[in-house]
């Protein structure tokens, strides 16, 4: 770790201390450390350790759920400083976590981006069918429908949600992008999404370019 000064906020998500977590973000960002340092250099890192040991049997689903809960503490600190939104929307994103699929933190993050870069966000919550994404363009005048999945199991649930849109007849209105761990760029295109990003910063730079 670059910043040691970040190390207890690592260890606190690592052993699910949500108390200690927010206490450590809210002594970083006191100590002037940047908000995209201490998501990135200490908090991600963490979530990528439990995911780790949970693969290696070190450690089980209700170890993940505490750790996850400390991270969700810690993004409730850091969302004020990570989200500047603008006064006039760039445009409207309905964001949710694909259908049968619970995990909802880089979910959360991809928002926060999308909001700070002055989008008005509709967050759809998890496990999404594809028909609320499609009420959320005929409905709510989404203009981009973001999806991400983190399962192998549910990453097909973007295709399925893909065809109803272009059953339901609105593909050609939204941009559709994806994202989550098991989903690459080759995918994203092999399904016929608009695009796709590999992190909250670079999802938020995609949804801008959509409405260029
Ligand atoms: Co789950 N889980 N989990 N889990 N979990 C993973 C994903 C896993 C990789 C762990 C492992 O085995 N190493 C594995 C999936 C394996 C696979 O599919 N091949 C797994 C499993 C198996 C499961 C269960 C099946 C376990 C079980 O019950 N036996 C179960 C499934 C439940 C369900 O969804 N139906 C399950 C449950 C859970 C918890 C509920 C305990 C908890 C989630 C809590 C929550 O989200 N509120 C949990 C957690 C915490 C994890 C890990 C440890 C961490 C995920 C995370 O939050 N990462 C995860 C292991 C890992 O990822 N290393 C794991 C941090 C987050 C910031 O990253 O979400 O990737 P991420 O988001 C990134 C990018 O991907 C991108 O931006 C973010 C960063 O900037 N991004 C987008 C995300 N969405 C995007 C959308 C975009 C663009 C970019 O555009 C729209």
């Amino acid at each position: 770790m670059n910043q040691p000064a970040l190390e207890p906020i690592y260890e606190a998500i690592l052993i699910g201390d949500m108390g200690g977590t927010v206490e450590n973000v809210q002594a970083a960002i006191d100590a002037g450390i940047a908000p995209e340092s201490i998501l990135k250099e200490g908090m991600i890192p963490a979530m990528s350790e439990v995911g780790r040991l949970f693969e290696e049997g070190e450690c089980f689903v209700p170890e993940m759920l505490i750790s996850a809960r400390a991270m969700q503490g810690g993004l409730g600190i850091l969302r004020p400083y990570l989200v500047d939104a603008g006064v006039e929307p760039l445009g409207t994103v309905a964001i949710g976590t694909v259908e049968g699929d619970m995990h909802d933190i880089g979910k959360n993050l991809v928002m926060m981006m999308l909001e700070g870069a002055g989008f008005e966000v509709i967050d759809l919550g998890v496990d999404v069918k594809p028909q609320a994404f499609i009420d959320a363009v005929q409905f709510n005048g989404a203009q981009i429908v973001a999806m991400s999945a983190l399962l192998t199991t549910t990453m097909n649930k973007m295709e399925v949600t893909i065809n109803a849109m272009k059953e339901a007849g609105i593909i050609d209105d939204v941009k559709v992008m994806v994202g989550g761990a098991p989903v690459t760029a080759d995918y994203a295109e092999a399904i016929g999404a608009d695009g796709f990003a590999n992190d909250a910063s670079k999802a938020a730079t995609l949804a801008k370019s959509f409405m260029e």
